[in-house]
């Protein structure tokens, strides 16, 4: 029998299985950025998508806004150990911006605004697993948490989830991010602990 904790009586969604290893739930919204927030006016903001072979497919504002969007209900956990459940967003799924990119490439590295990057296999960001997200809870993205509009990949450690991001490149090769660079592991998946490099 599992012991319930009083405080966890009642929840309206039962949070067992639902916390990753090493993680406690928080009903804030802490912002954690590496350098100053970046304002990117949506009149500027693109999306570029660059090939392995230098070709370049680029998305505006208005046409990132005129592809099918969705809503996406998830848990997001960050490595500094809180996550969060049911974090509400809308957004484009990353595979609208590949369907027409022909690439052999197995990874991407996706950028922002201020020089942030992050890795991840292609195969992370496909299959309605990612999206472009420009609206939290209904409002659109505050700059804090990467407005106008961040990467949202909820099954890795949420620093994969680029803010303000600009684009994504596909590579041969894997390229290590910003974090990734610095000790964060390679891949992140909360579930595994995968938290630094070795683990
Ligand atoms: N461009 C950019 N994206 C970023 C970061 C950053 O510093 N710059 N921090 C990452 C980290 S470590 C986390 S935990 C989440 C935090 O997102 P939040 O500030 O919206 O909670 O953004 C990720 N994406
Ligand atoms: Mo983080």
């Amino acid at each position: 029998m599992n012991p319930v904790s009083p405080g966890f009586r009642g929840r309206p969604r039962d949070m067992a299985g639902r916390l990753p290893p090493g993680q406690y739930p928080t009903e804030d919204f802490p912002v954690l950025s590496a350098g100053p927030t970046p304002r990117v006016p949506t009149e500027s903001w693109s999306f570029t998508v660059t090939s392995e072979s230098g070709h370049t497919h680029r998305w505006t504002w208005q046409e990132m806004m005129a592809l099918p969007q969705q809503e996406t209900v998830a848990d997001i956990h960050c490595v500094t150990r809180w996550s969060k459940f049911d974090t509400r967003w809308r957004g484009v799924p990353v595979d609208a911006f590949l369907a027409d990119v022909e690439t052999a490439a197995g990874h991407v590295v996706v950028s922002s605004h201020g020089g942030y990057t992050t890795n991840l296999p292609l195969a992370d960001v496909l299959d309605g697993q990612a999206w472009i997200a420009h609206t939290f809870d209904g409002y659109p993205l505050a700059p804090e948490h990467g407005g106008p509009a961040r990467l949202l990949v909820p099954h890795l450690y949420f620093w994969k989830s680029a803010k303000w991001v600009r684009g994504m490149r596909l590579t041969l090769d894997d390229e290590p991010g910003f974090w990734e660079s610095a000790g964060y592991h390679n891949y992140g998946d909360p579930w595994r602990e995968q938290r630094n490099w070795g683990d």
